[in-house]
């Protein structure tokens, strides 16, 4: 399974209905019991293009698995119930951090008044004061190796230490400026104030767009570097169970182009580090998934393992060039078709064709 996002956020402050409205955007598949999970399709307009110019059998798009991670309490209490969802945080590789903008009376919330501020700050303790525990345990369980004189891990520990001691401080950890060392060394721990955050406004209606929390919100994803999304939850998630045609027509009337929970996932698969290449043809038009950054053979292997095994090279088409001339062969007769070898890089948008040996 790839790569998944959770939902995160204060109780009431609009994850569920946010998690509906994404998972009846994007064609879902459940599985779990315990929370809410979902498989869904990353929109991706290149697949409807190469649709067009294919008319294949079969569309395969991206997807991304997204939970919604229930309440993240007021208080850090520390009992087994805060400790299983801390724990479901762990699982997931980012965290879409969900902050009520909204105000509404009738929506009990535990607080008089909306403070973004407060909120994102209580949840951020939340995931500190779990990874000051996590940290201690594997500083203690170093212990021997460091009495030991083991140099690698008397460096590990100390590393270990100077992270503790921020986030004892209350810094999150993914705001420390951690070297690539210090990210080795706390590595195993998979903190979760490690893990990149998106932030989403929560407002009160789609058109809306902004208002005081919003700016306040805004603030606080600059700060740290982070992106925030607008979205009205509780309008998307009404959207969502409109025909597509409906939702256009709803959309359109609003002056807006597209759902905001399209917005969202592309987003979410972004701070993922995500990107998508594609194969073709006439049986199938397919996208896939790498890391920015992912090597040819490393890509391939995404396909199928042999293809990494045996990997000789990649031919690749530019999506753009196919786009601009019209036909694979008409981008091969222009001497834009390439040949890359396993040290290439993939980028967004390639077509690719994996030349590989079986013998291997
Ligand atoms: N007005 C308004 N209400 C919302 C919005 N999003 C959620 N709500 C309401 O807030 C309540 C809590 O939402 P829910 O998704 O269950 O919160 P969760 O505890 O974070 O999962 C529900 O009654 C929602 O209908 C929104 O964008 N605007
Ligand atoms: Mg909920």
């Amino acid at each position: 399974m790839g790569l998944s996002c959770g939902l995160i956020g204060l109780p009431s402050c609009g994850k569920t209905v946010i998690f509906n409205a994404i998972t009846a955007a994007g064609a879902s598949s459940y599985s779990g019991s315990e929370m809410n999970r979902a498989v869904v399709s990353i929109p991706d307009q290149r697949i409807e293009k190469l649709t067009d110019l294919y008319h294949p059998l079969k569309v395969v798009r991206a997807t991304l698995e997204v939970v919604d991670i229930p309440g993240i309490k007021t208080s850090a209490t520390g009992d087994g119930r805060t400790a299983k969802l801390l724990g479901n945080i762990k699982d997931v590789e980012a965290l879409l951090h969900v902050v009520r903008c909204f105000e509404d009376d009738s929506i009990p919330f535990g607080h008089e008044a909306i403070d973004p501020v407060r909120d994102v700050e209580t949840v951020d303790l939340e995931m500190v004061a779990a990874d000051s525990t996590t940290l201690e345990n594997k500083i203690n369980r170093m212990e021997k190796r460091v009495r030991a004189k083991d140099k690698d891990a008397i460096r590990e520990v100390e590393d270990c230490q100077k992270v503790h001691a921020a986030i004892q401080q209350g810094i999150p950890a993914r705001k420390q400026n951690l070297t690539i060392q210090e990210l080795a060394s706390i590595y195993e721990c998979n903190l979760l104030s490690l893990k990149p955050v998106l932030y989403i406004a929560n407002i009160k209606s789609i058109q809306d767009t902004t208002n005081r929390h919003v700016t306040v919100l805004k603030h606080i994803a600059d700060a740290e570097g982070a992106e925030m999304i607008t979205v009205c939850g509780k309008d998307e998630a009404d959207i969502s169970q409109l025909e597509p045609d409906e939702q256009r027509q709803f959309l359109q009337e609003l002056g807006l182009k597209e759902s905001s929970m399209e917005r969202l996932l592309i987003a979410a698969y972004r701070l993922l580090g995500l990107i998508n290449f594609f194969t073709t043809g006439k049986d199938e038009v397919r996208a896939w998934t790498c890391q920015a950054g992912d090597k040819a053979p490393v890509a391939a292997g995404k396909i199928h393992k042999d293809m990494e095994k045996g990997f000789i090279r990649m031919d690749i088409v530019r999506y753009e060039d196919l786009i601009e001339l019209g036909s694979e062969a008409a981008v091969a007769k222009a001497g834009r078709q390439r040949t890359e070898s396993r040290e290439y890089e993939v980028h967004d948008g390639d077509i690719v064709v994996v030349r590989f040996n079986t013998s291997k």
